[in-house]
């Protein structure tokens, strides 16, 4: 990474091209990263009372424009690589088997926090609706214009939920009601709130933050 500091310190070099090189080095990293992933390994869990209160609230607008999505209207879509692309409402995926989690939200602007989220297995959801398992990615598009693309082994990971509770209840707005994907193996910008459709798909669906340059793979 010594020379990549010294190219981008090189006021003479033409920027555009750098940024291709940076960006060809991003998806290097991705696929170490995805070498080096372990299906099995889980990321640490904490006791209730560690739970960061507060817990903050972060999106690529202020909390005075958090999305308001009508629970009674929303219905999750599928598409793409999966068998059975029926719509689900709150309540049908309410009546899955659910379980919580209480991780480490690290977000890539430099703070972390401790929070509670409960919901469905992402693993067992995507089976059950056919999902072509091999597939490289899962894709999400969400309520407020976000979107997101994780690897598939991410996605079959134990700890990926598709969230429907933050600490008890509901999920509030601001922490991307209806549902959100929590993966405690990722970092805070690989986690959609607000979902309204997920796909299963083998071309590259990138991401807001992605596609301006942040790691894809954004994970460990
Ligand atoms: N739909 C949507 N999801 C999103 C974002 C967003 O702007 N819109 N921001 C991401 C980022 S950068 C972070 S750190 C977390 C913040 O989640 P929180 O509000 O529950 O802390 O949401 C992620 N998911
Ligand atoms: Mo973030």
């Amino acid at each position: 990474m010594g020379g990549l500091s010294l190219l981008t310190g090189c006021s003479t070099s033409d920027e555009s091209s750098i940024e291709t090189a940076l960006a060809g080095v991003s998806r290097v990293n991705d696929r170490l990263q995805a070498l080096l992933f372990d299906p099995t390994r889980l990321a640490p869990t904490y006791p209730d009372p560690m739970i960061t209160r507060p817990f903050p609230f972060n999106a690529y607008y202020g909390e005075d424009e958090v999305r308001q999505v009508d629970g009674d209207t929303w219905r999750l879509e599928l598409s793409g690589l999966v068998a059975d692309r029926r719509t689900w409402t709150l309540a049908q995926l309410r009546a899955l088997p659910q379980t919580d989690q209480v991780t480490r939200h690290i977000c890539v602007e430099g703070w972390s926090a401790i929070g509670k989220w409960g919901g469905v297995p992402f693993a067992g959801f995507l089976r059950s609706i056919g999902a072509d398992l091999s597939a490289k990615y899962a894709g999400f598009k969400c309520a407020d214009d976000y979107y997101t693309s994780i690897d598939m082994a991410t996605a079959l990971h134990p700890q990926a939920l598709l969230a429907l509770t933050y600490d008890g209840r509901q999920l509030p707005p601001r922490y991307g009601f209806p549902m959100k994907l929590r993966m405690p193996t990722k970092l805070g910008y690989k986690n959609p709130k607000h979902i309204q459709a997920i796909f299963v798909t083998n071309s590259y669906p990138g991401g807001y933050w992605e596609d301006q340059g942040y790691n894809w793979f954004g994970g460990s």
